[in-house]
């Protein structure tokens, strides 16, 4: 039977529940063995805290690939969530070309906007170089915001299925291959997730739960690579990460001391049944 050997590549936000230790529990739950490259340390995600301490490991980053190279270690697939600098995305781009197995899926979330802005690390050289790393990956996982920032599109709080489409439209023409654009809804109390792959576009709209809460990009995005390293379609894995995302913040949702993230931890049973795992 084979076992997959997934890498990840996103930041330790040491507390806020975002990032690798969102991704480890999810992907392990789905049952893949699950390698990490830190891609920085911070003490805190940057997303509502202020004073975060931040330490950048892309000089480590090297060193680290080398020494895989050379005990022949080989990645089924990679996902990357938010990195560290732009100059640290054309090492996680050396390492597409140098670690992966022949059929290694490469999944980027291009983790670094939302609600119309940057986060705050990032500038336009991160965006130019997100757009090298995203338009070469298998599976690109964008917001609206991501969406914008990586075709040069005007961002819209309000728009309709047309100025979706046309979101759509320029990702594929700048080499996006199958996406995934999260937080589509056409009123206020509906969100969704459009799946465009190869020439289908298919939308799965789902309830809005008012609060918005930090960290669902990386529980959605992972439980999507877990849910698609499992066999599933694009489609299926995108519909299921949304189904679980929601259950995660239903779990949250009351609970105003929580703020800063959703408690996934929670909905794991729920995920491993969507997998049919249990
Ligand atoms: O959830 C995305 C994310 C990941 N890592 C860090 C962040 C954020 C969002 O703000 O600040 C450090």
């Amino acid at each position: 039977m084979s076992y997959k050997k997934l890498l990840t590549i996103q930041d330790i936000s040491c507390v806020g529940q975002c990032s690798l230790t969102v991704a480890l529990p999810i992907l392990s739950a789905a049952g893949m063995e699950t390698a990490i490259l830190p891609s920085a340390v911070l003490s805190t995600h940057t997303a509502g805290f202020t004073g975060f301490t931040v330490r950048d490991l892309t000089a480590d980053m090297d060193g680290i690939a080398a020494h895989w190279k050379k005990e022949n270690i080989r990645f089924d697939g990679l996902y990357t969530g938010y990195l560290g600098s732009a100059e640290q995305i054309g090492t996680v781009k050396a390492i597409i070309g140098q670690l992966l197995a022949p059929d290694a899926a490469v999944i980027v979330d291009p983790a670094m906007a939302d609600n119309g802005r940057l986060y705050p690390a990032f500038d336009a050289a991160y965006v130019e170089e997100m757009k090298k790393l995203a338009f070469c990956a298998d599976f690109v996982l964008p917001n609206i915001t991501e969406a914008c920032f990586l075709t040069g599109m005007e961002y819209r709080e309000r728009y309709d299925e047309a100025y979706i489409a046309s979101l759509l439209d320029a990702l594929t023409e700048r080499g996006a291959r199958t996406i995934v654009l999260t937080g589509v809804g056409y009123d206020e109390s509906h969100t969704g997730v459009v799946v465009r792959e190869g020439d289908g576009t298919r939308y799965y709209e789902h309830r809005k739960i008012a609060k918005g809460c930090h960290g669902t990009g990386d529980v959605y995005a992972s439980a999507f690579v877990g849910a698609l390293e499992n066999g599933m379609s694009a489609y299926d894995a995108a519909v299921l990460a949304a189904d679980y995302t929601v259950r995660c913040i239903e779990l949250t949702q009351g609970d105003e001391s929580h703020w800063y993230g959703v408690k996934f931890e929670l909905a794991l049973p729920d995920y491993l049944r969507m997998l049919g795992k249990v």
